[in-house]
């Protein structure tokens, strides 16, 4: 399989490259927690094949399977036949921290720091309203989602798919996105149109969106089946995985979680942290706390922003007098009291990791 990686737009310089063949790059964390919405040459790339850019007047997406009607809908018809409406939502990668993961045991994947996150608002129309557009039949549980645009490492196409419950939930938001922060969106972050799920992780917001199935199944597409699941720790090796793929849900929402984005002395005894958090599966984020002495005592962080249910908390916290251990860690608590874990499991592609935020000085 050829992928052609010659046409590609320019992409972002302050971004850290992990890899140019696809493109993956994720921001220094001191820099994002630096803003509230993460500016567009922060925003992390995630691929896995070329960037490709289209012509938004003549794109389209079409949208088939267990449907009443199907139809091509250009971006002009999606702006002209549904509302746009606007949310606020943190995109993440399953493989952000996975670095650290690696530390306790080798991890198959990109080698992630804690960058693979944005916080971002998202323009486009309801994928509710589109699909009651076209009618969906009974005997549909599932909106697939692809893009033909290139080739994939693993795959002739890209993927992923959502539960139809969770396509149509009014509350749920999820859209068929073209603008990011109030810009139209670039085509490296997937323009002219990507799904936006809020809270569930990155890989199944499709970018380069050309076609819309809803089936009685998921999506059949690599990225869906035969990664971004976590495995069982007791799984070591890919040849190991092989067999169990299938057998192991597919990842949805992402964990609660939180990282410290710097941590910087303003006097020999006294620290500033600063960092975010995401929510779990069920409730937002309501507090951080951290701790510079392994968790025997813990500080209540500050928040200083949190926006609608889906976007990430930015957080800080001053410490006098504990300067002096030159560790601090973090962990969130959810609305429900749930706290972020001291550890994460380890998992071979290494997803999801969560445990307590740390840094050093
Ligand atoms: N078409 C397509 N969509 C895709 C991907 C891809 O490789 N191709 N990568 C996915 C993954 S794993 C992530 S984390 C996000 C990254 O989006 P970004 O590059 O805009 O940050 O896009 C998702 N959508
Ligand atoms: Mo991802």
């Amino acid at each position: 399989m050829t992928m052609d990686y010659t046409d590609e737009p320019p992409h972002s310089e302050l971004l850290i490259v992990q890899g140019t063949k696809p493109f993956n790059a994720e921001a220094p964390t001191a820099s994002l927690v630096e803003f509230n919405l993460t500016p567009e040459d922060l925003v992390y790339c995630r691929n896995h094949g070329p960037v490709r850019e289209f012509d938004e007047g003549t794109y389209s997406v079409s949208i088939k399977g267990g449907v009443d009607r199907e139809v091509d809908l250009t971006i002009p018809d999606l702006k002209a036949t549904f509302r746009t409406v606007h949310v606020v939502a943190a995109l993440q990668c399953a493989g952000n921290r996975r670095n650290e993961m690696g530390a306790i045991k080798p991890v198959s994947g990109v080698g992630w720091d804690s960058g693979v996150i944005a916080n971002c608002r998202w323009g486009g129309v309801r994928l509710r309203d589109v699909l009651n557009h076209v009618g969906v039949q009974q005997g549909n549980s599932h909106v697939c989602f692809a893009s033909y645009a290139t080739l994939c490492q693993d795959d002739l196409y890209y993927g992923s798919s959502i539960s139809l419950e969770r396509a149509t939930r009014l509350e749920d938001d999820v859209l068929l996105a073209f603008e990011m922060n109030d810009e139209p969106l670039t085509a490296e972050h997937g323009g002219p149109l990507r799904l936006v799920v809020p809270g569930y992780l990155g890989a199944r917001w499709v970018k380069w969106l050309d076609t819309i199935i809803v089936s009685p199944a998921e999506s059949p597409n690599f990225y869906q089946q035969h990664d971004y699941k976590i495995l069982p720790p007791t799984v070591n090796s890919k040849a190991e995985a092989k067999p169990l793929w299938s057998k192991y849900p597919c990842m949805t929402s992402l964990p609660l979680n939180s990282v410290i984005g710097s941590a910087t002395l303003t006097s020999p005894t006294s620290l500033y942290v600063k960092g975010y958090a995401v929510p779990s599966p069920t409730a937002n984020v309501a507090g951080v706390e951290v701790t510079t002495d392994g968790g025997k005592t813990w500080h209540d962080a500050r928040m200083t922003y949190q926006e609608g249910k889906w976007s990430w908390t930015l957080w800080e916290a001053e410490l006098e007098g504990f300067a002096e251990s030159g560790i601090v860690h973090c962990r969130a608590r959810d609305a429900k009291g749930e706290v972020q874990p001291r550890e994460g499991t380890w998992n071979l592609r290494g997803v999801a990791f969560n445990a307590w935020g740390m840094a050093k000085w």
